[in-house]
């Protein structure tokens, strides 16, 4: 519960710097965050982000082949990780993309997301 506080309270004082409150794209992150940080330290790892990318690959592979063809992954994304352009996703481009975009958001380059740092990737 207390751990649930803090939590918000992060998001509170998050908000109150970006003066623009929370879009419902930020939420959206706000409730990814949340999902991806399992310890509840308020940062996700390498590994916690990859751990629910890997969950929701899964997910999204329908007919179970290990690969997201375009309507298991609808969208730009799918061709953008798609790196060897063979019309699939697999887990390796996918882990990859995920990667890449983790370091992308990742502002000061401790391995670690902050909340704020997903925020104003
Ligand atoms: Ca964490
Ligand atoms: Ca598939
Ligand atoms: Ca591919």
């Amino acid at each position: 519960m207390r751990k649930k506080t803090t939590l918000l309270l992060a998001i509170v004082s998050c908000s109150l710097i970006t003066p623009l409150s929370l879009f419902a794209d930020d939420a959206r992150l706000v409730q990814l965050f949340k999902r991806m940080d399992q310890d509840k330290n308020g940062m996700v790892t390498l590994e916690e982000n990859w751990e629910l990318w890997s969950m929701i690959f899964n997910s999204r592979d329908r007919n179970k082949d290990q690969k997201l063809d375009s309507s298991e992954m609808p969208g730009k994304a799918q061709k953008v990780a798609d790196t060897n352009n063979d019309g699939f996703v697999d887990l390796v481009e996918e882990q990859a993309f995920r990667t890449k975009h983790f370091i992308n958001m990742d502002a000061d380059g401790d391995e670690k997301l902050t909340l704020s740092e997903m925020l104003n990737r």
